[in-house]
């Protein structure tokens, strides 16, 4: 009898009359009949399958069939993939049969066949067997220990399935399952460098074509040196079938390298190299390193020029290399005529080099500058003007001397500058020697009664000079100025006018200056004639009441100095009254009479308050600008024709003459209780500085 029934728990498919297809992720299976006993010749396959990434558990909760040896006649046999994994029946296990027992059946795929069978007869009665299944999820990450299938760094298992991902700065091939790196677009463009395979001296990555370019400058030669420790996969037989390296240089070809021996060193005679660098899907291997470097032909040995040196100093020079020709302290770089303080040269890659050296010239400050009423002596006797060489500034003794006062003393400098220790290269000036006659008085006695001058002993003396004849003094400040008094300068006024026009100033051409004079109406060997280039009047000066009557005449020309030509020092400070004071002029005498000569006469100078009450009574106000001299008896006094002209003391401290007043007025001349006038110099000095810009 043969028979046969299935239990279907869910979605069954009868393919045909002994085989079930069940496709669910779970179900449960049962031998026909059960729990009654199964029939005899039965014969029932199920075919389970699950998605692919799960594999099948099954699980006999129970298990009643007959037993056998070898489970000859009936049985239920467990495999999977056409591989059997297990064949049971009886009851329980013996040294030959085996029930399941508790032990879940697990199928290596994702499909499992379980096929029951029992014989024609059976001795007993027997139930057969209940069991359920369910897909469970394969963990790949933790089974595929497949090099083939693994993945290459990180695995990630999900239900159903895994995939790989990658370590940072790699990235998933297409293969799903190895890391490669992105190495193609390495420039290389310095003259050195090192360059090695992705993560040295770690294993390289998989799947990946490197690319190192060295692209330099045509001239360079490229030489690579890989270090020893060097490990790409390789093949016993064939030449590097899975990993290599390859270098391309020019037309010429390295390589393929691979194994554990370095290529050591190559000399590419190239300025081009690419380097690849391939790997496939496999192994582990260290990789390599190398480092390369560039030098291009070698440039002919220089000679540093005499007097210079060359930086840096090599035993060679190749291509590109610079050097810089500097020249000692005291010498330039002179190229094509052109001096500099270096020169640069390059090493070209026809193994020239760019430039000839230069030469190195020593300094020259060339000719000293010409100094105004000095000179200059040289210290060598050949006259030299280069480096280190002196020279020796003077002024035009004794008329002129050196402002400030320093020795003169000047070097060549390095850099072709005459200098000195302290004016730098600012040269001194010479400025004329003021208040220090040649001659000097001899005779006071006869000064102190009034008398005619020494020749020679007030050369600062100036004689205004117009329509023949002589009408005031002056003095010679610096060698180009007068100081006069203002009223000189004016036309014929009317007292009344209280301001000075302009119109009213004398023409600078209207009369002459005479230094050097002595004689009043005959000529003097030693006179130098002069004609005023501009006036400047004190700006307060008030004609009406001669308040600051003081004035400044340019001269056209310098006053040549000499023993009779010299200028007046600048008073230094207030005079106590009953100070001596001398002052000059060809101003009229007693009898009035012009002299025959410069006259002078020796005064005190008068207490400020007794000459101001002195003139209060003929209502004259004797203002601060003035200074008043004279003794009261009356008998010395400046008169007519004497304005302008000086009023001088001798300093002790400095032994010079300054100049303290100019002779401005009086009531009279040389009448008793009153006292000659003079415009103070002092109080006018910033104006008179201002003005003529002299200053010493
Ligand atoms: C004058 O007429 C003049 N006694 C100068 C000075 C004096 C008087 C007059 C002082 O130039």
């Amino acid at each position: 009898m043969r028979y046969f029934l299935v239990w279907l728990i869910c979605n069954v498919q009868l393919v045909n009359t002994d085989a079930v297809e069940l496709t669910d992720m779970f179900g449960e299976i049962q031998s026909p009949n059960f729990p009654d006993s199964y029939p005899s010749d039965a014969d029932v396959t199920w075919n389970i399958s699950v998605p692919d990434g799960f594999r099948i558990k099954l699980y006999f909760m129970h298990f009643d069939l007959e037993s056998s040896y070898l489970c000859e006649y009936d049985y239920v046999k467990v495999e999977s993939e056409d591989q059997a994994l297990s064949t049971f029946c009886g009851r329980e296990a013996t040294d030959t049969e085996q029930t399941p027992g508790q032990q879940p059946i697990l199928s290596p795929g994702s499909s499992m066949s379980i096929t029951f069978r029992s014989d024609f007869s059976n001795e007993e009665r027997f139930t057969g067997f209940d069991a359920h299944y369910t897909a469970v999820d394969i963990d790949e990450c933790l089974e595929k220990s497949d090099e083939e299938l693994a993945c290459d760094h990180h695995c990630h298992n999900y239900i159903g399935g895994y995939y790989c991902s990658c370590r940072f700065g790699y990235i998933l091939h297409s293969d799903n399952r190895t890391c490669k790196v992105e190495c193609s677009d390495n420039l290389f463009a310095q003259r050195n460098g090192v360059i090695h395979s992705p993560d040295f001296p770690n294993s390289y990555p998989k799947s990946s074509d490197c690319l190192y370019r060295i692209e330099l400058e045509e001239g360079f030669f490229i030489t690579l040196q890989f270090e020893d420790s060097f490990d790409i996969e390789d093949h016993p037989e064939v030449t590097c079938p899975y990993d290599y390296i390859k270098i391309t240089a020019g037309v010429k070809e390295f390589g393929p390298f691979c194994g554990e021996r370095s290529p050591g060193r190559i000399e590419t005679r190239s300025n081009i190299i690419h380097i690849l660098f391939h790997s496939d899907n496999s192994g582990e291997n260290r990789g390599w390193k190398l480092s390369y470097t560039a030098i291009g032909d070698p440039c002919p040995l220089l000679e540093p020029p005499p007097n210079g040196r060359i930086d840096p100093s090599q035993a060679t020079y190749t291509f590109k290399d610079q050097v810089v020709i500097t020249c000692n302290t005291g010498y330039n770089v002179l190229k094509d005529g052109v001096e500099s303080e270096s020169f640069q040269v390059e090493c070209m890659k026809d193994g020239m080099w760019s430039n000839k050296v230069p030469v190195c010239q020593i300094a020259d400050c060339k000719a000293p500058p010409r100094l105004e009423h000095g000179f200059a002596t040289f210290s060598s006797p050949d006259n030299l003007t280069t480096f280190q060489s002196g020279i020796q500034y003077s002024c035009q003794q004794p008329f002129y001397q050196m402002m400030p006062n320093v020795s003169g003393t000047y070097t060549c400098n390095a850099k072709g500058f005459w200098q000195s220790p302290e004016l730098g290269r600012r040269l001194p000036t010479c400025q004329p020697v003021c208040g220090k006659p040649r001659f000097s008085r001899s005779l006071l006695a006869r000064i102190s009664r009034g008398g005619h001058a020494q020749r020679g002993i007030s050369p600062w003396i100036a004689m205004l000079h117009r329509n023949g004849r002589p009408f005031c003094g002056g003095s010679l400040i610096g060698n180009r100025w007068i100081v006069t008094a203002a009223h000189c300068l004016h036309e014929e006024l009317e007292l009344e006018d209280p301001v000075p026009r302009s119109s009213s100033i004398i023409s600078p051409s209207s009369f002459t200056i005479i230094l050097g004079k002595h004689r009043t109406q005959r000529r003097d060997d030693t006179e130098q004639h002069m004609q005023a280039g501009a006036i400047f009047v004190h700006p307060s000066y008030k004609p009406a009441t001669f308040e600051h009557d003081i004035a400044l005449v340019a001269l056209s020309e310098e006053a040549r100095l000499n023993d009779y030509v010299m200028p007046i020092c600048f008073p230094d400070s207030v005079l106590p009254k009953d100070t001596m004071v001398i002052v000059s002029g060809w101003g009229k005498q007693f009898l009035k009479r012009l002299p025959e000569a410069l006259m002078e006469i020796e005064i005190p100078l008068t207490d400020h308050a007794l000459c101001k009450e002195a003139y209060a009574k003929l209502q004259k106000v004797i203002t601060d600008d003035m200074i008043c001299a004279g003794e009261k008896q009356g008998g010395k006094d400046a008169c007519s024709g004497d304005s302008g002209g000086p009023m001088v003391t001798l300093n002790n401290r400095t032994g010079e003459w300054q100049l303290i007043g100019t002779v401005s007025w009086g009531d009279g001349c040389g009448l008793n209780d009153r006292y000659g006038v003079y415009s103070n110099v002092l109080l006018a000095l910033p104006w008179i500085k201002e003005v003529t810009g002299v200053d010493y």
